[in-house]
């Protein structure tokens, strides 16, 4: 990654954390979106080991090093993950036309009960995704409900879910834990998402610009409520998120309406 300039604010960083995505529309150049498709279309960018250093993982030249040194993608990425992250792996999905199924909701890996540190995934689209082509479902703000792999495979839709919609060029970086799916592609067109796992090799704490730590807006971004889940149980994803905010800014105070203070109370208790 070659610039740090680009971190995301406080508010960005509660977004995500409430959300489980940060969007990047159109920030890749035409230039590289044009070169992806066919390269895609020749077979999977070349193999890497699980593990392997960001720095050693892709050549130079290559796509993937390319897409990775956009000053916006690389700010964002350090601000979610911190500094020299490995890559977990690497895959380029592919929605064939009219290939008359979806793929079921799922999380990628196993049950993952991690509080204080995750993954993080990168989807880049280098074509235009219009509504019948099959973009990625996802379920804003699902990540913190931990699910193994495709138990939530039998839901078929979820009030709040989004299908991607997308102008070429687009990165969604997303919480590990998000539910997701290709949809079903209805379009004459191949539709590709290539996808980088990362993983943090540094603690995941005050990576992004914290100068607006103190914004009001980051409360209000940790405070939203998302519709697949009633209102009472929204209030536990709200805890949730405070718990991951105490992590990622270090600090056990923070907290909205004294939800998490006053459940931690045990008076007299070492
Ligand atoms: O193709 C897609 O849109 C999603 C595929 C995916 O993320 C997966 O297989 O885990």
């Amino acid at each position: 990654m070659t610039t740090t300039k680009h971190l995301l604010t406080s508010v960005e960083m509660a977004r995500f954390v409430a959300n489980g995505f940060h969007r990047l529309d159109a920030i890749v150049p035409a230039e590289l979106n044009e070169r992806a498709i066919p390269e895609f279309d020749a077979g999977q960018q070349p193999g890497v080991e699980y593990g392997t250093p960001l720095r050693q993982a892709f050549a130079e030249g290559s796509i993937s090093r390319a897409l990775l040194d956009i000053p916006a993608v690389a700010g964002a990425l350090q601000s979610l993950i911190g500094s020299d992250p490995t890559v977990d792996h690497h895959h380029v999905h592919v929605r064939e036309p009219r290939e008359g199924e979806a793929q079921p909701l799922h999380g990628d890996a196993i049950i993952d009960t991690r509080t204080d540190a995750f993954d993080v995934q990168l989807m880049y689209y280098p074509q235009e995704v219009t509504a019948d082509m099959g973009g990625t479902l996802s379920v804003p703000g699902s990540h913190l409900r931990r699910t193994n792999e495709s138990d939530t495979g039998r839901y078929q839709n979820l009030r709040g879910q989004t299908r991607l919609t997308c102008p070429p060029g687009t990165v969604v970086l997303l919480h590990h834990g998000i539910w997701h799916g290709g949809r079903r592609n209805d379009s004459d067109i191949r539709r590709y998402m290539y996808k980088i796992r990362f993983n943090p090799t540094v603690p995941q704490v005050r990576t992004w610009n914290v100068d607006d730590l103190d914004d009001p807006g980051v409360s209000e971004a940790l405070s939203v409520y998302h519709p697949w889940c009633e209102h009472a149980t929204a209030r536990l994803e709200i805890h949730n998120r405070i718990k991951m905010w105490r992590a990622l800014t270090n600090d056990t105070s923070f907290d909205i309406d004294y939800w998490a203070t006053r459940v931690a109370n045990r008076p007299g208790r070492v």
